[in-house]
């Protein structure tokens, strides 16, 4: 790519890559992205992927004009040729078979704004059909949330955090996932004497600072929790005033755990019932402990259960509505809390109303001039299980799902059934290679907007470039596409046109402003006459209103690939140097420089059974597909388990995972596949 003509300038905007939101801006100093003293990173300190954040808008990789596919092959076409394309084909699609033939999704790499817009283009034409990655990600997290305390979110900010005297972290790695958090958050308080529990399968650089480590059987989440819920009451360690006054179901709640067998439970967990009671006692004696839980938790078909069994042991113990404590789910892009906020989900509307809610779509109706439609609309899985039956066309924006989504052999061949599909996107990901229509889009260092991160802090991006080529703004672009595709203007003259008419009409939001935010935050829930929002929530009440929120007993249920005697359970998920399907971070050259491959990890005992030594190719198979990588024989995994991350096209690690989804939340299981692993030669 020619920059030659390009000029760049330092304003305060914010990491693409994790829901953290460090501040980061353009350096001229160092031609590179270096942090700034911004509202979440204070000190201006980054992780090495905010550090490489600069790579990608010069990378020589960048879409810069669109594409149209013609006899099979994507060729370079005007704006004009490739939007005709996309409005001709949608708007046929619509006439013919409705827009619920139509999906959206939206992008929790992108802004507030964006997805607002993209949000409301899906509704106007007449579908609920638009969805996030929250869906593969902590959807579970937030159903159980939602339901139990009326929030989908952290219930605690980043800042009080560090007042517990116990860090319970169950299916999360955030020093790697979340760095910054780590590393400033947490390990300041860590140093000062809170002991953390983590509950893994795995030792990873976040067990380094734990005091107890429990490597829970994937899968085996709730007869773990529900044995330190019975340890809490059996020892006396249970909050009762707490239960007296913010709690219901308390007396059914005690005669299920008495039926709980503490020993049997861990054994069935795969972790030592001694370990387990100091573990319980730990979080039961602290005068303040918050629990955080990532996606070994949600990414189960019994996710929403999980979270379930984990926010019991806040009740009990009266970990709610008081700094330093809570259940904290650890979110993962820079905007997929906002994603959710602005309403691109399939069930709710902007400000998390129910689409069924008529007075909600009224509200909505009065400022769009048009209402929403009332049924909620597919999810994203579901939405890819129908296409080319049912779905004929789909617009992608800002995601991956040829590498994210789970048995990735199955959505190749469902990308390939759609009539059309349009791919919005900043580099030529696997996902475009199935597209009719691709749109270059901008990265975060050339778009202004807003992102909400994952203690629902709401911060500004500003441009420190101009997009490359013909590639435009991602706000222009959904703009364009919703002028032409319905019959109101979108005219906004810019994202704060856009944000204030989302603050209008989502209550959570009423009453921030750009202004308001400069380079500080704004924080939901934004109650009148604030100037920074609610950092403690459910303190008095819950979020749902009541002053009481339910126990609520779960019951283990197997996980969904029987693991037959000699296969393993494959176990996915994340490495510090990679983000998610890689499409950004493989093109960096630090980042590769760092951590080139990926690799499978493989306790000792399991690879001296399969004659593997370290570092040879092994195959990894079940009947979905296969993949081969190299071994890492490490006894930091447990038996019985093997672990790989899915940040790489090749191998293409969710060739392996399977359908199933969570009932409720409709996550895939991405946490546990049943797999034979084998060496393939030196
Ligand atoms: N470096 C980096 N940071 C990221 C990302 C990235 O790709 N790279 N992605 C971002 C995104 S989108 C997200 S959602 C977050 C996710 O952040 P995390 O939730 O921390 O991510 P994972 O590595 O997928 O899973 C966390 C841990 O769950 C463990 N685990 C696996 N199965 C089970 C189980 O059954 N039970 C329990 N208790 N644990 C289990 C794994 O060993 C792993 O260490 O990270 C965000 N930050
Ligand atoms: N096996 C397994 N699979 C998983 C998971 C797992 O733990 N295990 N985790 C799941 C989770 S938690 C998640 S969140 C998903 C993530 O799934 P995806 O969202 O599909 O993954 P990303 O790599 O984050 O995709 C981001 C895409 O957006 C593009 N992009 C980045 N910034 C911009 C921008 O500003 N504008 C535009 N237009 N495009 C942009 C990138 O080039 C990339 O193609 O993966 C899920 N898949
Ligand atoms: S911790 Fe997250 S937001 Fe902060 S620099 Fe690293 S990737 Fe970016
Ligand atoms: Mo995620």
């Amino acid at each position: 790519m020619d920059d030659g003509e390009r000029s760049f300038r330092a304003a305060p905007s914010v990491c693409p890559f994790c829901g953290v939101g460090c501040s980061l801006q353009y350096s001229e100093k160092t031609a590179s992205a270096r942090g700034w003293t911004g509202p979440v990173n204070r000190k201006g300190e980054i992780c090495p992927k905010g550090g490489a954040a600069w790579q990608m808008v010069e990378h020589e990789d960048r879409l810069t004009q669109p594409l149209v596919r013609e006899s099979g092959r994507l060729v370079t076409a005007s704006w004009d040729e490739a939007l005709d394309r996309v409005t001709g084909t949608f708007a046929d699609i619509v006439a013919t078979d409705g827009a619920d033939a139509l999906a959206f999704f939206a992008s929790s790499n992108c802004t507030n704004e964006e997805n607002y817009l993209l949000q409301k283009v899906a509704r106007l034409l007449g579908t609920n059909n638009v969805d996030n990655c929250a869906r593969l990600c902590h959807a579970s997290t937030v159903a159980a949330m939602a339901q139990r305390f009326g929030a989908g979110a952290m219930t605690n900010s980043l800042d009080d955090l560090g007042e517990a005297d116990v860090f319970l972290v169950v299916g999360a790695n955030p020093a790697e996932q979340h760095p910054v958090i780590f590393r400033s958050y947490l390990y300041p308080a860590i140093k000062n004497g809170t002991e953390l529990i983590h509950i893994d399968p795995r030792e990873n650089a976040t067990t380094e600072a734990a005091t107890h480590h429990l490597p829970v059987r994937p899968g085996y989440d709730i007869p773990l929790l529900n044995a330190i819920a019975a340890v809490l009451v059996e020892e006396a360690l249970t909050d009762e005033a707490f239960l007296d006054e913010r709690v219901e179901g308390v007396a059914a709640f005690r005669a299920f755990v008495a039926d709980v067998d503490v020993e049997a439970n861990a054994e069935l967990a795969g972790v030592d019932p001694d370990e387990l009671r100091a573990a319980a006692r730990a979080y039961g004696a602290a005068d303040r402990a918050a629990a955080f839980t990532g996606m070994g938790m949600s990414q189960h078909h019994c996710g929403t259960d999980n979270v379930h069994a984990l926010l019991n042991l806040a009740l009990l113990t009266g970990n709610v509505g008081k700094r330093g404590t809570g259940v904290n789910p650890l979110r993962g892009q820079n905007n997929v809390q906002g994603a959710g906020d602005v309403g691109a989900l399939p069930n709710v509307l902007p400000g998390y109303q129910s689409v069924t809610d008529p007075v909600a779509r009224e509200r909505i109706a009065a400022e769009w001039g048009v209402e929403p439609p009332a049924e909620p609309g597919l999810t994203e899985v579901e939405a890819t299980h129908r296409f080319g039956d049912g779905v004929r066309g789909a617009y992608v924006f800002g995601e991956n799902p040829a590498v994210t989504e789970p048995n990735a052999n199955r959505v190749a061949d469902a990308l390939d059934r759609l009539d059309c599909l349009v791919v919005h996107d900043i580099f030529r990901t696997e996902t475009v290679e199935h597209a009719d229509v691709v749109l270059p889009g901008c990265v975060w260092a050339e778009k202004a907007g807003t992102v909400t991160n994952t203690d629902r802090q709401v911060i500004r991006m500003r441009r420190n470039a101009d997009p490359p080529g013909d590639a435009r703004r991602d706000l222009e672009i959904i703009r364009e596409l919703g002028a032409r595709l319905t019959d109101q203007p979108f005219d906004y003259d810019g994202p704060e046109a856009v944000f204030e008419e989302f603050t209008r009409v989502s209550p959570i939001y009423a009453g921030m402003s750009y202004d308001g935010i400069g380079t500080g935050s704004q924080r939901w829930p934004f109650p009148e006459g604030a100037t920074e929002g609610v950092g403690v929530l459910h303190a008095e009440r819950f979020e749902s209103g009541a002053q009481r929120a339910p126990l609520v007993p779960v019951e283990h249920v197997d996980p969904v690939d029987p693991v037959a005697d000699d296969e393993l359970v494959l176990t996915t998920g994340r490495v510090l140097q990679h983000f998610n399907s890689g499409a950004v971070t493989r093109r960096s050259g630090t980042l590769m420089r760092m951590r080139g491959e990926d690799v499978l990890q493989i306790h000792p005992d399991d690879a001296t059974a399969r004659d593997i030594t370290d570092g040879d190719t092994v195959e990894v198979a079940n009947d979905r597909g296969s993949v081969t990588l190299a071994a890492e024989v490490t006894p930091a995994i447990r038996r019985g388990t093997v672990f790989a991350t899915f940040h790489y096209a090749d191998p293409l690690v969710n060739r392996l995972t399977g359908d199933e989804l969570d009932p409720v939340a409709k996550i895939p299981e991405f946490k546990h596949s049943a797999a034979r692993v084998t060496v393939v030669g030196d």
